[in-house]
């Protein structure tokens, strides 16, 4: 029964229709299923949408709809409770970097970290480099996540990096990056500290940079 549900809710998501993504979310909750289970039911909608889009059998106002689509079920259904606690609080600042307005990847993200007993300053979409420093100088975060979607977001973390470094700032945070514009050897080259693929993986990551925290203070 979970099973064909879930087929049910790739199916509606591909076809961007809002109430049964809704309702398909709210009953395989009521079975038990976990936001996790169901978040990966959606991206695999989410790609199908997106492979309709590369054939041109949708356009950009279906990708914006399927945006809106993922914001309302995350918002109004899914709580990321599933997610081992952490006892180590630590301080996190977000952005999507300039000139990228993709959002639904770090919203994720700050979910899942807050949920878990992160502070998470979310400073949103197209964030320039002086709004960074900034905050990071404001704030003194312990971990930095800047997400980038598009092919220029690689360049524009390693702008924000290096803004970091000229304001003296670089060795107090540890830089994040992540999102589907980005790999390991580009993070490694933009001098970021760490690569993260997903959720979970960006959840891991920020609890051993805590450990590490801990450890040096
Ligand atoms: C929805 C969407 C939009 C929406 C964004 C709505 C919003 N409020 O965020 C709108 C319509 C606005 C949009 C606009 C554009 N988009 Co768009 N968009 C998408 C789409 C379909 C889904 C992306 C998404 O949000 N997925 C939901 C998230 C939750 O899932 P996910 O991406 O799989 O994320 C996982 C991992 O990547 C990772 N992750 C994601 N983000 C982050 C962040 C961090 C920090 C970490 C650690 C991990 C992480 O964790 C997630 C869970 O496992 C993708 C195609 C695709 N299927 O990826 C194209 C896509 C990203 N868009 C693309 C493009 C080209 C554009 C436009 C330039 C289109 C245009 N011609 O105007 C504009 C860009 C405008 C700009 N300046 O930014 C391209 C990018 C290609 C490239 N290399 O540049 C894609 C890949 C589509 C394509 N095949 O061409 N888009």
């Amino acid at each position: 029964m979970e099973k064909k549900l879930g087929q049910v809710l790739v199916d509606s998501m591909r076809d961007l229709d809002e109430l049964r993504v809704l309702q398909s979310s709210v009953e395989l909750v009521s079975a038990g299923v976990s936001s996790y289970e169901i978040f990966e039911r959606l991206i695999e909608g989410l790609r199908q949408v997106d492979a309709r889009y590369e054939s041109g059998e949708y356009f950009i106002a279906d990708l914006i709809m399927a945006g809106h689509i993922m914001k309302s079920v995350m918002t109004k259904v899914l709580v990321f409770h599933g997610f081992e606690e952490f006892s180590s609080f630590g301080r996190v600042v977000m952005a999507t970097v300039r000139g990228d307005i993709h959002e639904l990847g770090k919203n994720v993200i700050a979910d899942v970290l807050r949920h878990n007993g992160f502070e998470v300053t979310d400073l949103g979409t197209d964030v320039p480099p002086e709004r960074i420093v900034e905050e990071v100088r404001a704030q003194s975060p312990n971990i930095l996540i800047l997400s980038g979607m598009i092919a220029s977001s690689p360049v524009r973390m390693a702008e924000s990096i290096a803004a970091l470094r000229d304001a003296g700032l670089r060795g107090q945070v540890r830089v994040i990056v992540g999102g589907a514009a980005v790999t390991s050897e580009a993070a490694e080259a933009m001098g970021a500290d760490a690569y993260s693929a997903g959720v979970k993986d960006c959840l891991k990551v920020c609890h051993e940079f805590m450990a590490l925290t801990a450890g040096e203070s």
